[in-house]
């Protein structure tokens, strides 16, 4: 039931048309049938705000005076997509607007596509927050999102000469729709300076000075909820110099000095680091994660002060922060300045507050990601927040030290600051009553390895809630075909917020030969359209009847596309060979960004686009075997390619993908999942039993092993394998057409294959070739496929939310 339908403003079909065209008229003073696509994009964001907004302040006056628990993300990254046919599928336009348009001789893709896509986040990370404001929404549940408004999204992607080229995202050149600039709400955050205590009326007071001011100015893009009236915000903020006032007071000579401080002030906002998983240590990096939580925070204190008499006694039953990765773990010691500082609290109760107010996800185990800032670096720049940090330390250390007076080696271990460096997961657990992973693996991981020591102290902390994703974008809006599809079938249920594991009763229909022809056929269609795009973007011609094999996420080398590219290389290795043997038609399709600064992911980029080129050129290989490397990955590529995918790669050496959420977004699209068992994958087999899933090779736990044990000894494997021989000699032979790959060779051959790609290799090898024997039989093919939607409603963000709502941030 759609209840924007029932109302008297009811949008009817006739009605948007006229106020489509008079909307585009205004705006380009030109007749519709003259209008640039441009201007109509423009027209149709503004008829779908003008929409918005008053629901959305109707919803700010609600979350004003109602007691309801709030919560907010705090994350350096918000990677949103785009989103006009977003919010135009929650206002229940989804039949009018294309349907009107269509009548009015335009095409509704076309007039999306002139959205920039915001790319405010480099992966999973980012992506994961994007999800959960969806289903916050859609459960009509007050989340908000709290992070910063990049000048620069993720660069732009391009291949020349086979390399990955980076270019400027300059996503707002054109002005953004959908976001509303709030200056009244700026504040203040302060760098640098010296901190002065004082007594005043008896108490010891921390007077900062000498600070450099930074204004923080909020934009406000609306977060709406599926055919709901819940319109959350996501709060992303813009460093500005303080004034134009300040200028004057620098007056004097000063002019050079105050416009370089402008430009210094902007800087802070200027771009998302472009490292997915890399911990760097740059200053301005730290500046960032300040930058957005001492901004947010700030504004959810005084909202929170108006609306309890001036006071945060009971901060903490309304309002929950969560702290998404480490990057906003400074949320624990600037919640504690505020306390203790300005609110006059003292250090216990204000201890006691913030604890209970902080929760705090971690996403991964990877030793390179985890955050470790210089004890000098941030005493300089944030001097009040590391005098917090240091006592929250001691305090903490002389607890452990009183209670566990034997254990002194552990005590120093899981001190906040050791060697010189201030340890952010350390100050995130310390600092939140929950701790938790993002997949049953990962979360054990976590408690047994990576944070044992903290977890034997804090046993009650430690919780998982799986990943989920967002069905109404993933699937529902990007593969609405088999949205039909399936409704036709089972009826809605399972289209309404919360309730898609009622896609449960597609099992009845696994091995119902009508259902398969159909399901058969949309996948077919998906396959076209993205075969179209490849060949607009890339000229090179695949076979829509051979199959899809894709894998698309960041390029790393615990995601082992090398091993996905060694395998092609043995393919069609075969192929030469025996070039009239049977042969499964494939087409093998990457997509993903390397770090411009991790160079042996950009060698495998390379690689990849080198075996393509040699492969799409062969005419050996024609309509059996292609390649293809679809640049620029990011969320509008690929709500085209997830729904078109039959095989989903999910190689990641085990133990090292925490999640995973493109497995997911796979799988509600009909693939199936071809992968180790790590992170989610695991729960994906539970849910869709063995037959349904593809797995191979090393577990966590004999990765594990062997890593105690110092590695394995690739050079073994290497001597028992001539075809994997081959390939490597392949590398740096010259018979990549004159390209030699060196730094991947001695990584796998001298270096020990930290990855266990070599090691997994021939288990690789045999899932490949079983599961293209199996294609061919399209009875049970297809009977795979139905199995992986119909269990895939669990892998929803609907359900993640619930259980955060329910095991973390205690919400009835
Ligand atoms: I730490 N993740 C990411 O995208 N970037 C990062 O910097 C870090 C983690 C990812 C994990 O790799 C995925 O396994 C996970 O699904 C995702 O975060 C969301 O939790």
């Amino acid at each position: 039931m759609n209840i924007f339908q029932e109302t008297e403003n009811k949008m009817t079909k006739e009605k948007f048309k006229r106020d489509f065209k008079k909307k585009v008229e205004e705006l380009s003073s030109e007749k519709l049938e003259n209008s640039t696509t441009k201007f109509q994009y423009e027209a149709l964001a503004q008829m779908v705000m003008e929409n918005i907004n008053p629901i959305w302040a109707e919803n700010r006056r609600l979350n004003r005076i109602n007691t309801d628990k709030q919560i907010y993300f705090f994350s350096i990254e918000f990677l949103i997509g785009r989103l006009l046919r977003l919010y135009i599928n929650n206002l229940g336009w989804e039949d009018i607007v294309p349907d009107g348009l269509e009548e009015l001789g335009l095409d509704y893709d076309n007039i999306l596509a002139c959205e920039h896509d915001p790319a405010l986040g480099n992966g999973g990370l980012g992506r994961l927050m994007a999800c959960f404001l969806d289903s916050a929404a859609a459960l009509d549940f007050p989340a908000h999102g709290n992070g910063i408004r990049y000048k620069y999204g993720l660069f732009q992607q391009k291949i020349v000469n086979h390399e990955q080229v980076e270019v400027a995202d300059n996503w707002l050149k054109h002005g953004y729709p959908f976001e509303i600039r709030q200056p009244e709400k700026s504040v203040v955050v302060k760098y640098g300076g010296n901190v002065r205590t004082e007594m005043v009326n008896g108490k010891l007071t921390f007077i900062h000075e000498n600070y450099e001011p930074v204004l923080a100015v909020p934009y406000d893009v609306p977060v709406s909820g599926y055919h709901n009236k819940t319109v959350n915000s996501l709060r992303l903020w813009d460093a500005q110099p303080v004034d134009d006032f300040d200028l004057n007071a620098f007056n004097e000579g000063h002019f050079l000095k105050a416009v370089q401080s402008k430009s210094q002030a902007e800087s802070i906002s200027q771009v998302l680091y472009p490292s997915d998983h890399g911990f760097e240590g740059q200053l301005l990096r730290l500046k960032q994660e300040y930058f957005f939580v001492c901004a947010g925070l700030k504004r959810i204190v005084r909202r929170y002060k108006k609306q309890h008499q001036g006071s945060l006694d009971g901060f903490s039953d309304k309002i929950c922060i969560h702290i998404n990765d480490t990057h906003p773990a400074m949320c624990v010691p600037e919640f504690m300045r505020i306390l203790v500082d300005e609110e006059n609290y003292g250090w216990d109760e204000a201890w006691d507050m913030t604890v209970k107010s902080m929760s705090f996800t971690n996403h991964t185990v990877l030793p390179e990601a985890l955050e470790k800032w210089p004890v000098d670096m941030m005493q300089n720049l944030l001097p009040r927040i590391y005098m917090i940090i240091e006592e929250i330390n001691r305090r903490f250390l002389e607890e452990m030290n009183g209670k566990y007076p034997n254990e002194e080696a552990r005590n120093y271990n899981i001190s906040i600051i050791k060697d010189g460096q201030v340890h952010m997961a350390h100050l995130a657990i310390i600092g939140s009553h929950s701790v938790n992973g993002v997949a049953e693996l990962h979360s054990k991981i976590l408690r047994e390895e990576t944070f044992k020591d903290f977890y034997a102290i804090y046993p009650e902390r430690f919780h998982n809630v799986t990943n989920g994703v967002s069905q109404r974008r993933f699937m529902m809006a990007a593969n609405q075909e088999l949205k039909n599809l399936i409704c036709d079938t089972i009826g809605d249920k399972w289209t309404q917020p919360g309730q898609m594991e009622a896609l449960k009763d597609l099992e009845k229909y696994a091995s119902d030969s009508d259902f398969q022809k159909q399901l058969q056929g949309v996948k077919y269609h998906n396959k076209e359209r993205l075969a179209k795009y490849i060949k607009e973007h890339l000229n090179v011609t695949v076979n829509p009847h051979s199959i899809f094999d894709i894998q698309v996420k960041r390029i790393h080398e615990y995601k082992r596309q090398l091993l996905n590219a060694l395998h092609i290389m043995h393919v069609y290795n075969q192929l030469c060979a025996n070039p009239n043997a049977d042969f499964v038609p494939k087409t093998y399709i990457f997509a993903g960004k390397a770090a411009p600064s991790y160079y042996f992911a950009k060698q495998v980029i390379k690689l990849i686009n080198v075996i393509a080129d040699k492969i799409n050129h062969d005419p050996l290989t024609k309509d059996k075997l292609s390649v293809v490397f679809i640049p620029n990955f990011n969320v509008s590529s690929a709500e085209l390619i997830y729904p078109a995918a039959e095989i989903s790669e999910q190689i990641s050496t085990a133990g090292k993908e925490a999640s995973g959420t493109g497995n997911m977004k796979f799988m509600m699209n009909g693939a199936v999942t071809l992968g180790t068992m790590d992170g989610a994958n695991i729960e994906i087999a539970e849910h869709v039993g063995m037959d349904n899933i593809y797995t191979f090779g090393l577990s966590a736990e004999e990765v594990a092993n062997y890593n105690h044990n110092g590695g394995y000894h690739s050079v073994d494997v290497l001597q028992q394998n001539p075809d994997l021989q081959k390939v490597m000699n392949q590398l740096i032979d010259g018979s990549l057409g004159g390209d030699t790959f060196h730094t991947i060779y001695d990584a796998l051959v001298l270096n020990n294959d930290t990855y266990f790609v070599l090691k997994d290799f021939a288990s690789y090898c045999d899932i490949q070739d079983q599961s293209s024997r199996d294609y061919l039989n399209h009875h049970s093919w297809q009977k795979k496929s139905i199995m992986n939607i119909a269990n895939s409603g669990i892998f929803s963000s609907d359900r993640s939310i619930a259980e955060y709502q329910k095991d973390i941030w205690k919400i009835k």
